[in-house]
């Protein structure tokens, strides 16, 4: 099949791109590189070292023999979105290409507004762009289970029987979001069920848990390594407490710590997404798939990575800080997620065992963490209008990056 990935240059696509790869898909990329830029607007950068994309390219036709298409540019540009569709009229798009941080969309207004108005627009510019040049074309659409919330009832896969004053019907499960981020994936899905009833399009809406790990079985070579990202604003938690047991610094369970989530190793995460592209629905279907294996609450996350870090002779403490975030810090939480086995998925990572390779990954890369050790304790709150200064104050000035330009210069991309 051939498969275009929006947002290729990030933390899901690029692995992605060498899984789809490995399987004898052939691959088309688009990305405007906006998530290195904004990992150095809050002073931050990979752990791990990321080439720029020309030299992935590069190393990918070295060690894989394979070559993938690529098409810089941004989806809030309609005429690009819609000339790379009437292009390559892929079998299935997978649909990253968005702004996939929750405190990031919490700074303060400005970026509140551009995460939801590049996220919501973006989704729509494809969805014109599939009815216009590609009607056949099977969207897998990133979604979030933070979509749903923490309600005190089971989360069903997108849609739930209801019976309301002696009448019933089979509706789409409540939203209730906790950032601006998350809403603009509650509308994302809206637009996309939307498009797939007025247009007969087909989709697949992917409530994805939280992604661990760096590594994948076809990530054999450094060039071919993924983004780790640890800063507060793009580093997960669990991310952020591998990364502070390394450096020394506390382990971080904001408030109680007994906020739950599910997860999903990465290499899961990019079987999963193969096998919606693979089996794709009907013309017309609005398909969801919540896809994690398990939950965990971050104390227990903090717990593990702790005993870990032990086994290394690291001796982190844990602390538990405020939480910056206002969310339901002990509460129920049981997704179902059923719809992905019925496709044969079937989970090969185990969350300890990804733990203690990250572990030795960052080691390696330790200098990298030194070296952006200010980044890693939260300044973002989510009650505050505006973060920006607190966010700021702690980027020592020689790392604070340039003022934003209005054009990127063409042929190469900031540093990751
Ligand atoms: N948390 C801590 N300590 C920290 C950082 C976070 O306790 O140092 C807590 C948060 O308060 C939250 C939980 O950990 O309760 C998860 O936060 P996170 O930063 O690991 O993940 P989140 O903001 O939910 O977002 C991540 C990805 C996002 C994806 C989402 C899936 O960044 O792209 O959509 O996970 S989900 O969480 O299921 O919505």
């Amino acid at each position: 099949m051939k498969v275009l990935i929006t947002g290729i240059d990030g933390y899901s696509g690029w692995p992605l791109a060498l899984h789809l790869l490995s399987r004898g898909h052939s691959v088309v990329g688009l990305d405007n590189f906006v998530t290195r830029r904004r990992v150095r607007e809050v002073g931050s950068w990979s752990a791990t070292p990321i080439p720029a994309f020309p030299r992935r390219l590069a190393a990918v036709k070295e060690l894989l023999g394979k070559e993938i298409e690529f098409h810089r540019g941004d989806m809030t540009d309609y005429p690009f979105v819609r000339q790379v569709l009437a292009e390559e009229r892929p079998d299935a798009i997978v649909h990253l290409a968005e702004q996939r941080s929750a405190p990031y969309s919490m700074i303060d207004v400005d970026h509140a507004v551009a995460t939801q108005v590049e996220n919501i627009t973006g989704t729509l510019h494809l969805v014109y762009a599939m009815r216009e040049c590609s009607p056949e074309t099977h969207l897998v659409k990133m979604g979030t289970m933070g979509e749903y919330g923490t309600p005190n009832v089971d989360i069903p896969e997108g849609f739930f029987d209801v019976e309301f004053r002696g009448r019933k019907d089979r509706l789409p499960f409540p939203r209730q979001a906790s950032s601006w981020y998350h809403w603009s994936k509650v509308f994302d899905s809206g637009d996309v069920m939307f498009a797939t009833k007025v247009w007969k399009l087909r989709a697949t809406d992917v409530m994805q848990g939280v992604i661990y790990g760096i590594r994948t079985p076809e990530i054999t070579d450094d060039r071919l390594l993924t983004r780790f990202d640890f800063d507060e604003t793009w580093g997960t938690a669990l991310n952020r407490f591998i990364a502070q047991a390394v450096l020394g610094l506390p382990i971080t369970p904001y408030g109680k710590g007994e906020q739950r989530r599910g997860f999903i190793a990465l290499e899961d995460s990019m079987q999963s997404l193969r096998l919606a592209v693979e089996n794709p629905p009907s013309a017309g279907e609005y398909r969801v798939f919540n896809q994690f294996d398990q939950a965990y609450s971050v104390n227990e996350l903090a717990q593990l990575v702790h005993r870990v870090a032990g086994e290394l002779g690291l001796s982190p403490t844990i602390d538990h800080p405020p939480d910056p975030r206002v969310e339901a810090e002990q509460h129920y939480y049981l997704p179902l997620h059923d719809n992905l086995l019925a496709l044969g998925y079937q989970r090969t990572r185990a969350l300890e065992d990804v733990v203690r390779e990250i572990f030795r990954d960052l080691l390696r890369f330790r200098r990298r963490l030194e070296a952006r050790r200010y980044v890693v304790m939260p300044t973002v709150q989510w009650r505050s209008a505006d973060s920006r200064p607190a966010l700021s104050a702690r980027i020592p000035p020689a790392q604070k990056p340039p003022p934003p330009q209005s054009s990127e210069p063409a042929s190469e991309e900031p540093p990751a």
